[in-house]
């Protein structure tokens, strides 16, 4: 039997592409921690609705685009003895198929974007939970500024976790007291700059209890890898109990009421 013969360069090819779909097959699946495509929050699913909304059509053209342009290619490649084809100019109907589906298309994926930015920028519920972000090199902190959660001196509780309560907007004001970071639970919403300087705002609910990672989404210096956070999303009676409990003795060791 006769072995074929391979090339370095053809054998180096294939093994480098093996190795990044293992790789790539590890980045994470659909129950991952930080998955945007299972998410825990209402704001987090309308991104997602959204996003499907533009891909799904632009594959669907994708696909009838190069499949239309390789049965061209195959069906009406140049065989020998061809002479020069016949030489058209212009199709009126294709001319105003093309500018019309293309139009349709537009508007259609126009008006659930236009509809989802207003509401996504607009403002939380009126009974919205208030969380001031503050963001320094390398670690953050959450300050509950509504008037019920203050801590033994009866200031403003502060934790370097994030506790929430589900079913219920969280408005947060965003500070940095250094560089730019930016402030990204995957699971619950898209990311928001936090700058020095100004105050940014997003809000965002969650609408099942756990534990979802956070991270900051900006590269801000040497330690920014381990700018993370946790934020945990609990009942409402048990997010009450949590922060008493840590108002009362800390959050290390975080408290059993703060366990969802
Ligand atoms: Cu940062």
């Amino acid at each position: 039997m006769k072995l074929r013969k391979f090339s370095t360069a053809k054998v180096a090819t294939i093994a480098i592409m093996v190795v990044a779909a293992v790789l790539v097959a590890g980045c994470g699946s659909l129950g991952s921690d930080q998955n945007t495509f299972s998410p825990s929050g209402e704001v987090a699913q309308k991104q997602l609705d959204l996003f499907l909304i533009v891909l799904v059509p632009a594959v669907i053209i994708l696909i009838g685009v190069f499949g239309a342009m390789l049965y061209i290619f195959i069906r009406f490649r140049r065989r020998e003895g061809d002479g020069i084809p016949k030489q058209i100019e212009g199709n009126n109907r294709l001319e105003i198929g093309w500018t019309i589906l293309p139009t349709i298309l537009l508007l259609g994926l126009a008006v659930p974007t236009i509809m989802s930015v207003i509401e996504l920028g607009g403002s939380p519920d009126d009974d919205a939970l208030g969380v001031r972000v503050i963001a320094q090199r390398w670690d953050w902190a959450f300050d509950y500024t509504d008037p019920e959660y203050l801590d033994a001196d009866g200031r403003p509780l502060s934790t370097k976790e994030l506790y929430i309560p589900i079913d219920r907007d969280i408005d947060f004001d965003l500070e940095a007291l250094d560089v730019i970071h930016s402030f990204w639970v995957p699971k619950l919403a898209g990311k928001q700059d936090v700058m020095p300087g100004r105050t940014n705002r997003i809000w965002f609910n969650a609408t099942e209890t756990g534990v979802f990672q956070g991270q900051c989404a900006e590269f801000c210096g040497i330690g920014h890898a381990g700018m993370r956070f946790t934020t945990t999303a609990l009942e409402p009676a048990q997010f009450d109990a949590c922060l008493a409990a840590i108002a009362a003795n800390g959050e290390d060791p975080l408290p059993a009421e703060c366990v969802p």
